[in-house]
């Protein structure tokens, strides 16, 4: 495989980068059984970084073959809780050593800032794995009383060997949570980056490597969704897929499981959650979080809130204040420190959210701020807002995964959880009042995984995450993970009762 070597020299970093970009099974790093490779683009500019291994479905066969033989022998239930939190803490050690690269890393491949990378996805990552290290040890069973004749109890053994793939939005941060949860119940996991970021997951596989994790349990596969993703999810061998996506590939991945092995499958897909404003919240918060909310990390994030419900006692107030707030991001080089907002990951998908900008200026909504692109190269759209929607247009349905919002107008709170739940989607919600029942009980009238009172995006390791509805299935991080990567049995031990 090729060596990936990189001088970064930004305001906000500098430093030389320097590592082998091929696929990572059973511990070695190869070219894939095609020898083909993938280029990796640089979303400010549209040019070639560097050209990666492309896995195929056979380094898939390959690598469950790797992770069947570490489970069997050296991983699951042949080594002790202890000694892989002792790994899984080594790994969180190499990573905060290395955090910076890992955020400049992030920066060039995704667009997203440094400063972002290295304190919300680095930072994030670190804290996920350590997080999960302390677990490993305490993930226990049950001793569940029958009658006197017998012992019964319950174990949570690992599943075996887990396919995980992630998406592009959040490379590291997904893995993190990926590799979390299935590291400390003792399973060997074959994973996909995406295609369009796998810098930080490469990385990473020299990081796991360095840690000392025994050959085969983790196998790191750059390759397409189409070949890789599909062989991993229809694969006989794995027992359980993880995948973060788009709802359209999730429906793909549960046909996958159900013509194949019927594996186990966890979702974590689309949203489109609303972020109500009632007309006594603290203005100012209202303004800065909803900024937020909708534009953090370029409106690529699962849970952005796309659709801003404002009461109609502040909706002038508001709009105006938010309108200038928006104005203020600045948009351009993710290595400047003064930047908010970087490029758009990836063509296709900054030709995505231009169609959706249009869709919205053709079905008759007023484009109050921004939709247009920013600057003449690489993928950067201004931060753009919405207002005289109805609620039949595709810019208020559906997500736009882009800096896009839409601000709607509401009378009463009856009328704005109608309108808040009127979506195939439940991943998030957020509510700003300063009325305390009002706030509670909005947030259980809600159909979301999560919902947030004075506040936005707000992920921590052991808070679970994940969505009603559309959004997805199961939970990730905290307790509540880890059961999406255990087997609970059952054992009945007769102590003298007879049939
Ligand atoms: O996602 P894909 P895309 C949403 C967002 C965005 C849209 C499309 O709305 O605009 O999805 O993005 C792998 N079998 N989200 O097309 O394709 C793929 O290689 C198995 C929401 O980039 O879902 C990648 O590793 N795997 C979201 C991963 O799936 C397949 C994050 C995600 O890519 C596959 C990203 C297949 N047939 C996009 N096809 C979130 N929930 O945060 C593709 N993949």
């Amino acid at each position: 495989p090729s060596t990936f070597s990189y001088d970064f020299n930004s305001a906000a970093y500098k430093g030389q980068v320097s590592f082998s970009t091929g696929i990572y099974i059973n511990g070695q790093f190869l070219d894939g059984a095609d020898n083909t490779t993938i280029d990796v683009i640089n979303p400010t500019n549209g040019k070639v970084i560097t050209k990666i291994s492309e896995a195929t479905p056979k380094d898939v066969d390959t690598a469950v073959v790797a992770a069947q033989k570490a489970f069997d022998t050296v991983w699951g239930l042949n080594a002790p809780g202890a000694k892989r939190s002792t790994l899984m803490g080594k790994l969180a050690n190499l990573m905060q050593d290395h955090a910076d690269e890992l955020a400049a890393l992030e920066a060039l491949d995704n667009g997203k800032t440094f400063s972002w990378a290295r304190n919300a996805d680095v930072a994030g990552s670190i804290d996920c794995i350590r997080y999960y290290a302390g677990w490993a040890d305490k993930v226990t069973g049950q001793v569940v009383e029958t009658t006197e004749a017998k012992l019964t109890y319950t174990r949570h053994e690992p599943i075996g060997v887990v396919g995980q793939i992630i998406p592009w939005n959040f490379p590291l941060l997904m893995m993190a949570w990926k590799l979390g949860p299935a590291l400390a119940t003792g399973n060997a996991i074959v994973l996909k980056p995406s295609e369009f970021t796998p810098l930080t997951a490469i990385r990473m596989a020299h990081l796991i490597h360095e840690a000392g994790f025994p050959p085969g349990v983790v196998n790191i596969l750059t390759g397409y969704g189409n070949t890789v993703g599909n062989a991993i999810s229809t694969h006989m061998e794995i027992e359980k897929v993880a995948f973060t996506g788009s709802t359209l590939v999730g429906r793909k991945i549960m046909e996958a499981a159900s013509k194949s092995n019927l594996k186990n499958v966890t979702l974590e897909l689309g949203g489109k959650s609303p972020n109500i404003i009632f007309d006594d919240a603290d203005i100012k918060q209202a303004v800065d979080w909803a900024a937020f909310g909708v534009f953090w990390n370029h409106g690529q994030t699962c849970c952005a809130g796309t659709r801003i419900f404002v009461q109609a006692g502040i909706y002038d107030e508001f709009l105006k204040r938010f309108t200038e707030k928006t104005l203020s991001l600045k948009v351009g080089d993710p290595f400047s420190p003064e930047t908010f907002q970087g490029p758009q990951v990836s063509e296709i998908q900054y030709n995505r959210i231009m169609e959706y900008i249009k869709s919205g200026k053709e079905q008759g909504a007023t484009c109050h701020v921004g939709g247009e692109r920013h600057g003449t190269e690489g993928y950067f759209i201004k931060p753009t807002i919405f207002t005289n929607v109805d609620p039949s247009m595709k810019i208020v349905q559906e997500e736009i995964f882009g800096p896009v919002g839409v601000v709607i107008k509401f009378e009463d709170e009856d009328d704005v959880i109608r309108q808040a739940n009127d979506t195939v989607y439940g991943l998030a919600a957020a509510i700003f009042t300063q009325n305390l029942n009002r706030a509670i009980t909005t947030a259980h009238r809600l159909k979301a995984g999560t919902a947030w009172i004075n506040c936005v995006n707000q992920l921590h390791s052991n808070v679970p995450f994940g969505g009603f509805k559309q959004s997805g299935i199961g939970r990730e991080l905290g307790e509540y993970a880890l059961h999406n990567y255990t087997a609970v049995k059952a054992v009945h031990v007769n102590l003298g009762h007879t049939v």
